[in-house]
């Protein structure tokens, strides 16, 4: 599990099995700083190295999941700097690294980069009264972290154009309809009682199925169907080698609970 203090985000473990990243720098609506980030990185991969965790949630204030991109911190980078140091390249650690699955709880604004990395993650709750968009347009911008990928294949050309030369946002309750969010919560007390159930219940599975399955759905969003099929077939078949598959079939058969070895 995370080990030093951080500054800019709080890492918690709110149920067995369940750890919580809550983005936590008020004074600026949690904008997506590069030591934020540093920080949110190095949480995520302690816990998904850690045997205790199996689902991740990250989430906001009230308030805010993140209003973007640190705009005072990009406002004077030069080309040169960005392509040189990579700017945002170590933002997709959060889809490239992480092997379990996360769990946005998104309330208040999730703007730019907010809304970037709210789309990264695997299932996406959020309010009614949430703020979704990426206005960067309105800062002589473009999206910088997947946005004109990830919202596009979300919600449809024809809208993310829309809100993206626009630089509208879209609410919660639209999120829910365009099926960018999986479920729309009226309060953030039921927000984040969402988050944490549906965390736990994926934390009473095998990891080695949750994992597995976490694969085989994002792959879905890079390959073909038949390349993705074929994807799935070769993971679903690797899973018969598991200590649990064959727990969990075998406790179906006795009609008892299975107990996981996570093998
Ligand atoms: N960056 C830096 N500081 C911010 C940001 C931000 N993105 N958003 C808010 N803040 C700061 C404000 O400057 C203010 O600070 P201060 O008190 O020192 O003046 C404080 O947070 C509170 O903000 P407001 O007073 O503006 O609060 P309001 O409730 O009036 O308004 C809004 C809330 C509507 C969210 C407003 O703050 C806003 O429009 N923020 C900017 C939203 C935005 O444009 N986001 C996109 C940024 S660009 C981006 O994300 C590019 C992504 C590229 C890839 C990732 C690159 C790293």
């Amino acid at each position: 599990s995370p080990s030093r203090p951080y500054e800019f985000i709080e890492a918690s473990e709110p149920k067995p099995g369940v750890a919580q990243i809550t983005l936590s720098r008020p004074k600026a609506l949690n904008a997506l700083s590069t030591p934020l980030i540093t920080e949110l990185n190095d949480a995520l991969l302690a816990f998904d190295k850690s045997p205790n965790t199996s689902a991740i949630i990250l989430t906001g204030s009230q308030k805010a999941f993140a209003a973007g991109a640190d705009i005072k911190e990009m406002s004077t980078l030069t080309f040169s700097e960005a392509y040189t140091t990579s700017f945002i390249e170590s933002w997709s650690s959060l889809t490239t690294l992480i092997k379990k699955p996360i769990i946005a709880a998104v309330s208040g604004h999730a703007l730019g980069g907010g809304c970037e990395l709210a789309l990264m993650c695997d299932i996406l709750y959020c309010t009614s009264s949430a703020n979704f968009g990426q206005p960067e347009i309105k800062l002589g911008t473009i999206p910088g972290a997947g946005g004109s990928q990830r919202l596009t294949r979300a919600i449809g050309k024809a809208r993310a154009m829309d809100l993206i030369l626009t630089g509208k946002s879209f609410s919660g309750t639209q999120a829910g309809e365009w099926g960018v969010a999986a479920k729309v919560f009226g309060s953030y007390e039921d927000l984040m009682e969402g988050a944490l159930g549906t965390a736990e219940t994926i934390a009473g599975y095998s990891k080695v199925a949750v994992m597995g399955a976490k694969e085989v759905v994002n792959k879905s969003q890079d390959l073909g169907i038949r390349d993705g099929v074929e994807y799935e077939r070769r993971v679903f078949h690797g899973i018969f080698g598991s200590e649990d598959q064959k727990i969990g079939m075998k406790a179906f058969a006795e009609k008892k609970k299975a107990e996981w070895t996570h093998k």
